[in-house]
């Protein structure tokens, strides 16, 4: 017999707030270790040259410095790992932990000094001296420009490429093309805890402890040994609480291997916190894409082929998954719809800058930006409703799972639903109304919508439950928190399962020594996947005590990995209304709709949260996010003085909706929505602004759509 549904679903509060808002939460930074060393990386602080002079002497003689290590140090020291596995081509550049010759970025690490306080280590940094003979850098994806390395031409280090159908000759057929230019900020992730890491070496087990802010921290650990040729067992990552990650924390970066090796090394604990400055100096950006796309239409507004072009900036190294943003980009382009032809392709290109990795949406957001602005454009030129023209060329639900013309396989859902669950909720014909009223009395105002699909998850999770005979239940899972709740929703399954409450639950995550191994929390995986481990062990925990008549006085275990049947596609519709002053240019943000069908719900609050946390991000690439480099390759927006983020007072509201589509590929059933704000948000809001900029003869417009940039547009009718 199943168990009676109880805990799942509902909207429990995170039992995790209480400890964090009180001050208890244990992050990374908070370790104390006695005779611990502090680490700090002396920089370059140009673009692109040639190392002519690096002296490190009198630093290495200043009071409390312990060591210097600069190129020559770390020269025997492997290359880390780059996931190409997805690619037609990948040349992954050489990347030294400390550059002793080439400078490749504004930021890049030259020097680690471990010293016994991290004020010796500032001091000393002071004493360096550096002489650079300096190149001009390449700062933009595709920029004719210097080449970085000599077998990577042109910097293009990556390329993946989609063909289906006859496409010329469709276009060369279609009563309609439409083309669009979307062009993406450069965001930083920023989550409010910057990467830190302390390791301690292990005496024991000659290995090293390491608390990190990490989400994913199997991952880091395996990162961690494979550069050290360590064995895995002997590195313990530990990362409870982790103040957001963002897929900005989801592999190990140059820096936590430099701590570790110091640790190893210099047989004592070595910590690194880095500022904010130097996160958005070399914690890796996102984004960045300056794509072209077009579509091809019969004369009643039926998809019949789409092209896109996809470029995309890489920085100077690569980090692990730095294809995954052009790769989700071109495969998931057609979205919701029955398009049978496509030619897409996707190329990302080295620069002088920062490297460019996963960021929440990771390439999904630029396929929705594309494919919607161009739905859009197709509805104006086929003279039908927006919504009209959606309907007519979603993918029909009794054809899921549908194989895509990029070889995605949607697993189910359904497309008009959610569109009518976030049309009903916006009141669309009312607001269509209020909009032309607004115009008629000279308002600069209009509507947007993004319908969208979401990849998530995939792969496998562990768990690892034991009842305890005095009743107290644990749950030891392999998926870990990055902040985002899952000691809650993990507790919420196993008592459904067990027929407890979630207080008896105790969960454990995030730390390598203590559960099993598992893949972490990244593309939005972690309720389909890691729930379902949860989910399948608290059943045979369950299962073993019904066979036992009595209780039984030793504790019951079940310990397994889950692995996902395939993807699940979430998918969801926003809905954005916005106005603009007509003397400043400065838009506003009315109201977001936002409708999300993410299959089983966990916990409702959390599930809103995902979407509004998640649709602030996507607020702030929309509207105000930009990392910006000079010409010389300098960081103009190097703090939070420069970067704009979202704050409350850009919030609009939000009015969130949700349909159900359980998904038949994970056994609770659920998909992902941690993704959903960034993707929807920026654009139904791109399309809402061009929307309302129509009468101005504006049709694209670089994003992040700023009152300056608005207000330009707003004179000149210019495309950029
Ligand atoms: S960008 Mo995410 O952590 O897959």
């Amino acid at each position: 017999m199943l168990p009676v549904v109880k805990f799942t679903g509902q909207p429990l509060r995170r039992r995790e707030d209480a400890r964090l808002v009180t001050g208890q939460g244990h992050y990374a930074g908070d370790e104390q270790v006695d005779g611990c060393l502090s680490m700090l990386f002396f920089r370059s602080p140009i673009a692109c040259g040639k190392i002519t002079k690096f002296d490190v002497e009198a630093a290495e003689a200043h009071p409390g410095i312990v060591a210097i290590y600069t190129g020559e140090n770390v020269e025997g020291i492997g290359q880390h790992a780059v996931n190409g596995a997805m690619l037609d081509d990948l040349k992954a550049p050489p990347y030294p932990l400390l550059s002793e010759h080439g400078i490749r970025s504004v930021g890049q690490p030259l020097a680690a000094i471990i010293a016994t306080s991290k004020q010796a280590a500032e001091d000393a940094a002071e004493l360096i001296e550096l002489e650079v003979d300096e190149d001009v850098p390449t700062l933009q994806a595709g920029q004719d420009g210097q080449n970085l390395f000599e077998d990577i031409p042109d910097n293009h280090a990556m390329t993946k490429h989609w063909q289906t159908g006859n496409v010329a000759q469709l276009f060369a057929d279609a009563a309609h093309v439409v083309t669009a230019h979307i062009s993406h900020p450069r965001l930083a992730p920023t989550p409010m805890e910057p990467r830190t890491i302390v390791a301690t070496p292990d005496p024991e087990t000659d290995g090293l402890i390491i608390h990190m802010s990490s989400q994913n921290p199997f991952r880091a650990r395996n990162g961690i040994a494979d550069m050290l040729e360590m064995e895995p067992e002997k590195v313990r990552v530990i990362a409870v609480d982790v103040g957001g990650a963002f897929g900005m924390k989801a592999s190990v970066y140059p820096e936590e291997i430099l701590v570790a090796l110091a640790a190893r090394w210099l047989e004592r604990p070595v910590k690194w916190t880095a500022t904010r400055s130097e996160e958005m100096l070399s914690a890796w950006h996102a984004r960045g894409g300056q794509n072209e796309g077009e579509l091809a239409l019969d004369k009643d507004g039926r998809f019949l082929a789409l092209k896109a072009r996809i470029n995309v900036p890489l920085g100077h190294w690569l980090p692990f998954s730095a294809a995954i943003p052009l790769w989700n980009a071109g495969r998931m382009m057609p979205g919701p719809y029955q398009i049978a032809a496509v030619d897409i392709e996707a190329n990302g290109y080295l620069t002088n800058t920062a490297p460019v990795g996963i960021y929440r949406g990771a390439g999904r957001p630029e396929a929705a930006a594309m494919m919607e602005r161009l739905v859009e454009k197709a509805a104006i030129a086929v003279g039908i409703d927006a919504v009209e023209i959606r309907r007519l060329n979603f993918v029909a639900t009794e054809d899921l799972p549908f194989v895509t013309a990029t070889g995605c396989e949607p697993d189910s859902g359904d497309f008009a639903d959610v569109l009518a669950c976030a049309t009903e909720l916006a009141g669309y014909e009312n607001m269509k109304a209020e909009i032309a009223t607004r115009r008629a009395n000279g308002e600069i105002c209009g509507i947007g919508i993004a319908s969208f699909t979401e990849p998530c998850g995939g792969g496998w999770e562990s768990a690892r439950v034991t009842w305890h005979p005095d009743g107290t239940i644990i749950a030891a899972t392999g998926s870990s928190s990055q902040g985002h709740g899952r000691e809650t929703a993990f507790a919420q399954i196993v008592a459904d399962e067990l027929g407890v409450t979630p207080d008896q639950v105790t969960i454990i995550h995030g730390d390598t020594g203590l559960t099993p191994e598992g893949v972490g929390a990244f593309a939005s995986r972690s309720s389909s996947v890691g729930g379902s481990a949860m989910r399948m062990a608290a059943r045979e925990v369950a299962e073993k005590l019904r066979q036992t008549n009595t209780l039984p006085e030793t504790p019951i275990t079940a310990d397994l990995r889950y692995t996902a049947d395939g993807e699940s596609w979430a998918h969801g519709c926003t809905i954005a209304l916005t106005s603009i002053d007509g003397d400043t240019g400065i838009p506003k943000i009315e109201k977001i709709v936002s409708a999300d069908d993410a299959g089983t719900v966990l916990n409702e609050m959390l599930f809103d949260g995902q979407v509004v946390g998640a649709g602030v991000q996507g607020l702030g690439e929309a509207l105000m996010e930009q990392v910006i480099y000079d010409e010389s390759g300098q960081l103009l927006s190097g703090s939070l003085m420069d970067y704009a983020m979202p704050r409350a007072s850009d919030v609009p509201p939000f009015v969130l909706g949700r349909t159900v589509t359980e998904s038949p590929n994970n056994i609770i059933g659920a998909k992902g929505v941690g993704e959903a704000g960034t993707i929807g948000v920026p654009a139904a809001v791109l399309n809402a602004i061009l929307d309302a900029l129509r009468p101005f003869g504006v049709e694209n417009l670089a994003m992040p759509l700023t009152s300056e940039r608005i207000w330009q547009a707003m004179q000149n009718g210019f495309e950029e």
